[in-house]
Parts: C-alpha cells; sequence; structure tokens
C-alpha cells in the first residue's frame, strides 16, 4: 500500500471511567470516528469519574503499565502519537515519561493533556507533588493543551477568576511555550460573558490565535476530554493548530448545547455522539 494511504495510529494513555463520558469513553470513539487507529492505555479503572458523583470504584493500573508497554513494544507496534490524559499515580508520571522517551525518538507526536485541576482546584486524587510531575510531562511534549487553572499549576503562579484579558492569556501561553512543547492550547480562556474557548501558540510562527464558541453557563464534565480528543485527532489529520482548535472548539461547543437541549444531568458528561459524523466531515 503507498504511503500516503497508511492509516495513522495513535496511543491514548487515559483512565477508563465506565460511565460519565470522560477520558478513554471519549477519546477512543472521537478519535476513532476521524479515521486514526486509537490503541488504549488505561491508567485507571472507575466506576464513573470523580467529579460529583459519590461512591466510585478506583482501580489503579499501574502495575499494568509496562507489562502492555512492553506487550506492544515486542509487536514491534509504532505510533504516530502519543496522547496522554488523566493518570492514575503519582508513579505513572515516571513510566508514561519513560513510554515518551521510547518512542519520541522513532517520530512518535506527543500530546500531553496535564488533566489534574479545574476552577482553580487540584482533583481529588491529585496532590501538588503530581501536579508538578504533570508539568514534568509537559516539558517533554511536542504539544500541550492545558486549561487555565492547570497552566497556573503549571507555571506555579497562583490562579485568576475569568474573564481575562489578551495580556494575561499571552503571558501564559508563552512563559508555556518556554517551559517546553512547541505548541500550547490553552482552554477555558474568556475575554467577556458571552464567548468562552481556546487560545493557541505555535512557536514556528510566534502568532496567538483564538478560537471562541457561544458561551454557555455552567460546568459540564468531560469536555476538556472532548476538546483534547477533537484537537488530537485534528493535528495528526494535518490541520494546523488554530485550525484544529477552531474544529475543536465548535465540537465540544455542540455537545454542550445538545445536553443543555436535553436537559441531561451534567456531571453525566456531554452528548458528543450526536456530532461525530460532523466532526469526522470537518477533521478529515
Ligand atoms: O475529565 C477529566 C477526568 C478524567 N478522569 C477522571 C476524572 C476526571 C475529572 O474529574 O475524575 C477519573
Amino acid at each position: 500500500m503507498a504511503n500516503a494511504e497508511r492509516q495513522k495510529r495513535v496511543m491514548a494513555i487515559h483512565d477508563i471511567s465506565g460511565f460519565g463520558r470522560c477520558s478513554l469513553t471519549v477519546a477512543l470513539p472521537i478519535i476513532s470516528a476521524c479515521g486514526i487507529e486509537t490503541v488504549c492505555l488505561p491508567t485507571a479503572l472507575l466506576s464513573t469519574h470523580t467529579g460529583g458523583i459519590d461512591g466510585y470504584t478506583y482501580h489503579d493500573l499501574t502495575g499494568d503499565i509496562m507489562p502492555i508497554f512492553n506487550h506492544w513494544a515486542s509487536l514491534g507496534l509504532e505510533f504516530d502519537a502519543i496522547y496522554s490524559g488523566f493518570l492514575g499515580s503519582f508513579e505513572q508520571i515516571d513510566l508514561v515519561g519513560k513510554i515518551f522517551d521510547h518512542y519520541r525518538p522513532k517520530g512518535s507526536f506527543i500530546a500531553v493533556d496535564p488533566v489534574m485541576a479545574d476552577n482553580g482546584v487540584l482533583y481529588k486524587i491529585y496532590s501538588p507533588e503530581m501536579a508538578k510531575g504533570m508539568g514534568e510531562l509537559c516539558r517533554r511534549a511536542d504539544l500541550i493543551m492545558p486549561n487555565i487553572t492547570e497552566a497556573c499549576f503549571i507555571l506555579g503562579v497562583d490562579y485568576q477568576e475569568p474573564p481575562y484579558d489578551e495580556k494575561y492569556i499571552e503571558d501564559l501561553l508563552k512563559r508555556l511555550a518556554v517551559f517546553g512543547a512547541k505548541q500550547v492550547v490553552l482552554t477555558g480562556v474568556c475575554f467577556d460573558n458571552d464567548h468562552l474557548g481556546a487560545a493557541s501558540f505555535d512557536a514556528d510562527d510566534g502568532v496567538v490565535r483564538y478560537a471562541f464558541t457561544e458561551r454557555v453557563e455552567g460546568y459540564f464534565h468531560g469536555t476538556g476530554d472532548v476538546f483534547g480528543s477533537a484537537l488530537v485527532a485534528s493535528v495528526l489529520n494535518g490541520k494546523s493548530l488554530a485550525d484544529a482548535s477552531r474544529i475543536a472548539a465548535e465540537y465540544t461547543c455542540g455537545a454542550i448545547k445538545r445536553t443543555v437541549a436535553a436537559g441531561s444531568d451534567r456531571r453525566f458528561g456531554v452528548n458528543f455522539e450526536a456530532g461525530l459524523a460532523d466532526l469526522a466531515a470537518q477533521a478529515k
């Protein structure tokens, strides 16, 4: 088969929360729908995510990471990209770093979503020590996609409540780029009450670009993972960082709007499924 027709392959390193539409239950369908083979390395198995649902089960899969990786390596599997998100333990940061070190020299694109915090606070299972480790993982990435809270933890600066101004956002982006990754997409950017979106910075041209959509009031669980998965798929399909950010922002906004229209419980994730066909057409 001609090389141009070769299907791309991504390794997705996230937890699997059975219910609640986030991490692998979002990354797998979204990236696959965009035509990319998605290989799953689960970091933990939970009954639901940890955001506002009590009584969830939690099974840490740290001990399985290297055996799974070694098996894949023994099969000679290669990956166009590695996309990491929610990690299950402090030790996993080091293990995921080892996976990056193995595949980066082979040309794999490394995308890190430093999933650990939102609205100024760390998620329940994360410690400040783990937040520091996530920052170290970001240093080794080609693309990172923190929200503003995560950006503040990585940079060690105080979190500020929205709205923001361009100077604040552009300063965060440029400081994150100096920190390591050449491409940075910051989510949760808002300059007023009516719009919400992402700001992207590519060190290759040094320009900051914005992708805003209509703001829907309230907090919607899993939207960072919906956005990140659509972003990674679009970039791998050859879109520029700015176009990929716009496609991902519009797709996420559509999922939020469908969820609001249906009156669903916002802790149960957003209806990203109904937008998959459109996303696949856009992210081609
Ligand atoms: O969407 C981020 C996320 C992923 N995985 C788990 C989570 C969260 C956020 O709360 O709890 C298990």
